[in-house]
Formats: C-alpha cells, sequence, structure tokens
C-alpha cells in the first residue's frame, strides 16, 4: 500500500484512515495454524483472504510480543521480540508482507504504561537503589504504617502496590503485580521506547493502539494517574520523535477522554494522536461501585446522547473512533442487541448504526458473524486473569459463586476471548488441538463459512457498509445531526454534505416500533442498506419492524 502517494491526492486536512475500516484481532484466538490450542501469526496470515473479501483496511494486532502471559500479552517482556507460541520476527514480516499485497496494514498494540515482571529491565530495577535502571519503573518507600505507600487500587483487584522484598520498597503496578508501571517521567524510558517504536515503524506497521496511554502522564504522590499534566507533553515529544515522519493511523485507548481531552489528543493542530478510543457509552451502562459487574439496564436514550454528544463535539475538528466491542468487552449483539430472539437482525442494526455515523470503525473479530457471550457455568471455564481475581475478591465478600458466573457471562472479558467460529468442524475450525478457551457452543450455526455463503448474512451486511464508506463521501465527512433523541427505542440520524442527505433509522427493541418523523426528513431517496427490505421512500410515519434498521441516501433540493 502506498500511503504517501495516497496522501498527496487527498485534499487538505483528509486522511486515508478517515475512509478506513478496522478490524482487531486478538491472535491467541483467531486461528491456530499448528494445533496446539494456541492462536499464532501463521493462522492469521491465512486468513488475509478471508480479511481482504471482508473490505477491512486495517488489522490492529493485540500484543503478539514476547510475553510471560500474565495478562495475554499485556505483559510484555521484550518489545523486540515475537511470543514464541505466536511464530517469529520472520512470520510477522511475511505478515505484512502479505497483507500489504492485499492492501491491508498492521497495526499493533503498543503497551508502554507498563511492562511485565519479567522484563530486563525490571529484573535490573529490582537489584535495588543504585541500580541504573532503578528509575525506569515507581518505588517508593512503604507508608508511615509499613503498608503501601498510598491507597491507588489496581484495576485487576487489590492495591496497586507490592511489596519486594529484596529492597523493602513497594513498586506501582496499576494492572497485575506482574505489570509493573514504568516511569514516564525518566527521560531514559521515553528515550528507549521511541527507539523500539522506531524499530518497528522500519518494519512497515501502518499504525499503532496504545493501551491506557492516558495513564503515562501519572503523579504517583498525589494519586493522579489519569489525564496527568505531562500527558500531552510526552505524546507531542513521541509524535515528534517517532511516528510523525511517518503516515500512519494512531489511536489512543484513553478510559478518561472527555469530549474535550479529545480534541486535546486527535486535534489538527496538535501533533499528537490520529483519534482516541473513549468508553463513555459503554461506561454509562456501569453502576457506580460495581461497575461492568453489576451492570445497569439498557438506556437507549442514554446511550444516543453519549453518542451524539461525541459526534457534535468532533464534527469540527478531531477524528472518533468508533466501536461496539473489543477484547475487554461483551460481545456487541449480546449486549447491545438481542441475541436470542433476533440474533441476525439485531447484529445487522448494530452495525449499520455504528457504521454510518462519522468516524473510523473498528470491528472486533467475531462481531461480523455475530459471535455472542458465552454460556459458561463454572469459574473453570475462564481464563482472563481480571475475572479470576474479581471471583476471589467477590465471593470472600460474600458473592455467591452462582451469582458470580451470572455476572461473569454478561460482562467479562473471556466474553470476547472465546475461538473464532470458522466453521461447523470441531471447536468451531479454530485449531486441530485443544483450544486454550472453549469454544462458544453455538458455532454449529454462528461461523464465518455458514455467513458467507449466506447473502443475507451479517457477514454480509458488514461487508456492504464497509463498501458503502468507501463510495459515498457523506458517509466519511457528511455533517451529523441527530432527531428524535428522547425517543425510547428508536435512534434516527442524518448526515449532510454537499447535495445529499443520509437519513439513519433503527429499531433498537424487539417490537414493532411507529415513528412520526419530522416532514423534512421524509423524502424520497434510494436505500443504501437494510436489515428486512429495503426502504425509498420516507413518508412522516414510519412502522419499523424489531430491530428493524436501513439508510436512505436523498439529494436535497436547493
Ligand atoms: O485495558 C485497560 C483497562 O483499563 C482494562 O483493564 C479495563 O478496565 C477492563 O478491561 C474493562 O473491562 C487495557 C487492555 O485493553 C487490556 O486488555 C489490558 O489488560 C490492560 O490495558 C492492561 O494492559
Ligand atoms: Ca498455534
Amino acid at each position: 500500500m502506498n500511503r504517501a502517494s495516497e496522501q498527496e491526492a487527498l485534499p487538505a486536512g483528509r486522511k486515508w484512515w478517515h475512509v478506513s475500516t478496522v478490524y482487531q484481532i486478538y491472535p491467541r484466538s483467531f486461528c491456530d495454524s499448528n494445533g496446539d490450542g494456541i492462536g499464532d501469526i501463521a493462522g492469521i496470515t491465512s486468513k488475509l483472504g478471508y480479511l481482504k473479501s471482508l473490505g477491512i483496511d486495517l488489522i490492529w494486532l493485540s500484543p503478539i510480543y514476547r510475553s510471560p502471559m500474565d495478562d495475554n500479552g499485556y505483559d510484555i517482556s521484550d518489545y523486540q521480540d515475537i511470543a514464541p507460541e505466536f511464530g517469529t520476527l520472520a512470520d510477522f514480516d511475511h505478515l505484512v508482507v502479505e497483507a500489504r499485497r492485499r492492501g491491508i496494514g498492521i497495526m499493533l498494540d503498543l503497551v508502554v504504561n507498563h511492562t511485565s515482571d519479567e522484563h530486563p529491565w525490571f529484573l535490573e530495577s529490582r537489584k535495588g537503589p543504585g541500580n541504573p535502571f532503578r528509575d525506569f519503573y515507581i518505588w517508593r518507600r512503604p507508608g508511615p504504617d509499613g503498608g503501601p505507600p498510598n491507597d491507588l487500587m489496581s484495576s485487576f483487584g487489590g492495591p496497586a502496590w507490592t511489596l519486594d522484598p529484596l529492597s523493602g520498597e513497594y513498586y506501582l503496578h496499576l494492572f497485575s503485580r506482574r505489570q509493573p508501571d514504568l516511569n514516564w517521567e525518566n527521560p531514559a524510558v521515553r528515550r528507549e521506547i521511541y527507539k523500539m517504536m522506531n524499530w518497528w515503524l522500519e518494519r512497515g506497521i501502518a499504525g499503532f493502539r496504545m493501551d491506557v496511554i492516558d495513564y503515562i502522564g501519572k503523579q504517583v504522590d498525589q494519586g493522579l494517574v489519569k489525564d496527568g499534566p505531562r500527558l500531552h507533553e510526552y505524546l507531542q515529544e513521541m509524535n515528534r520523535r517517532t511516528f510523525g515522519r511517518h503516515d500512519i493511523l494512531t489511536v489512543g485507548e484513553c478510559w478518561s477522554a472527555t469530549p474535550g481531552s479529545a480534541l486535546l489528543y486527535s486535534g489538527r493542530d496538535r501533533s499528537e494522536l490520529s483519534m482516541v478510543f473513549q468508553f463513555e457509552h459503554v461506561t454509562q451502562q456501569w453502576d457506580e461501585i460495581y461497575g461492568k459487574w453489576r451492570p445497569k439496564a439498557f438506556d437507549l436514550v442514554k446511550l444516543k446522547s453519549v453518542l451524539s454528544k461525541w459526534q457534535y463535539a468532533l464534527s469540527e475538528d478531531g477524528w472518533n473512533s468508533l466501536f461496539w466491542g473489543n477484547h475487554d468487552l461483551p460481545r456487541a449483539v449480546s449486549q447491545y442487541g438481542d441475541a436470542a430472539g433476533y440474533h441476525s437482525q439485531s447484529a445487522k442494526m448494530l452495525a449499520t448504526v455504528l457504521h454510518l455515523m462519522k468516524g473510523t470503525p473498528f470491528i472486533y473479530q467475531g462481531e461480523e458473524i455475530g459471535m455472542t457471550n458465552v454460556p459458561f457455568t463454572t469459574i473453570d471455564q475462564y481464563r482472563d486473569i481480571e475475572t479470576l481475581n474479581m471471583h476471589r475478591l467477590h465471593v470472600e465478600a460474600g458473592l455467591s459463586p452462582e451469582d458470580f458466573i451470572k455476572g461473569a457471562n454478561q460482562s467479562a472479558r473471556d466474553n470476547a476471548r472465546t475461538p473464532m467460529q470458522w466453521n461447523a468442524a470441531a471447536h468451531g475450525g479454530f485449531t486441530k488441538g485443544v483450544p486454550w478457551i472453549e469454544v462458544n457452543p453455538n458455532y454449529a450455526t454462528v461461523n464465518a463459512e455458514a455467513a458467507m455463503t449466506d447473502e443475507r448474512s451479517i457477514w454480509n451486511h458488514y461487508r456492504k457498509l464497509i463498501a458503502l464508506r468507501k463510495t459515498h463521501p457523506v458517509i466519511v465527512y457528511g455533517l451529523y445531526q441527530s432527531w428524535l433523541d428522547q425517543h425510547p427505542d428508536a435512534f434516527v440520524y442524518s448526515r449532510a454534505l454537499d447535495r445529499d442527505r443520509l437519513v439513519v433509522i433503527a429499531n433498537f427493541a424487539p417490537h414493532k416500533v411507529q415513528l412520526t418523523l419530522p416532514r423534512e426528513l421524509a423524502n424520497p431517496g434510494t436505500c443504501l442498506i437494510w436489515n428486512y427490505e429495503p426502504v425509498d421512500t420516507l413518508g412522516e410515519n414510519v412502522d419499523l419492524k424489531p430491530y428493524e434498521a436501513f439508510a436512505i441516501l436523498c439529494e436535497m433540493r436547493e
């Protein structure tokens, strides 16, 4: 893919990734080429034809680096090598070349808030004060009571500090104790990271997804983790010293992002990132105290207000990323649709609503065939460190194991991590061996092979949406406007560019819905996408079937 020449042809302010669709692969669960039960790079390469026919432009690879796999690769022990279970550097280079041949770029997951406790930097650092690597990490003396220096907590449960008996000091880990946080205030740390990033850029990668990047400016002694005072300074420095010289896509994972901070990260004159992942539509469904483990009832009015707020806020500057799911989140059709009653219709409806908004859409592996949450019955079937830790803490605190599993089947990260379902063969065709985590038993009907041969499948719907983005600038650049904001079941929005107006109408309910549209939306046009029958003329009264969604393109009168 020749990005530089593509870029030259684009008008000012336009980027190749505005028109792109990204596909996220969780390597461990995508395709196992050698029967050891673990997905690998050769497996991914063998599925490039599948991804090409889906039409995606970029692959975001969750971490493939050498790692003890305490957190499935988000704990890196060597940034410049590949985990042996995933393959070799030669396999990776081959993947880059083969992907590029099909016009697909490879985007790496940059996990630089922390490393593994087996990273050589940490092994050195741990040797004690005075070691040249001591300040690569964040060490503090015990608090006055001999306990942790302060009450910062780890995302995976328990204190964010662990005592190292060797020096009698605590080190910080905002995730597992095997993921010590790097000290970004140390210029030597930043220098090493930039060197490593440049090494990958030279290998021809097309982007970086940056893990919890809003943490790197943390001020530990103030108890401040997100959005620290030097965060944007570091990102500008990183941009200048690494990818600023390359035409790549960068997306920061920022759970703390607000529309205001998103403009700092992704504003056109900021020289930071292309875009961020914000999670407001995700966390608005979480309980204030128990978070995702006690989700609130689905509230479409709230969801629409969050999504629209972001569309409006980044309409002139900055850029949105669009996603329903990823490797940390429940399956989209289970979370926002109706996997049991209206599997196909609701999955297509969700895709329609997301892909026709302004921003770059991200598809999480298996979403394009409507993969669903898991029906696990015991904790032994779970693998994720976060879930295993939380299980222990919650059950110790008195929750019944049955209730925990019920919650986990709705919210745990393993919902997204069961193997990709390729066909109706054993283990969904993911492996010839025993998979590291059980496949979802619905693979006999929900699988890629069946989806590709069915003209009306969810897969073909995604394919159509991805293609529409390439042929209709109104989808990429059209001005967003939402309608009927208080309607409890329907999501209606329009996009306008020059004389094109796209109207998107979706029913989020498992029952019929009647709408009265504002007169200005009622026009004849051409139906671009639908999940029941095409609708070519919008009257003021619209009858929607359960989870019906469609989009009509109208040409406006002068
Ligand atoms: O996730 C960041 C993060 O905060 C998650 O732990 C999140 O709170 C949780 O998954 C919500 O369910 C990133 C990665 O995406 C995740 O896979 C890693 O475990 C984590 O960072 C540590 O690297
Ligand atoms: Ca394998």
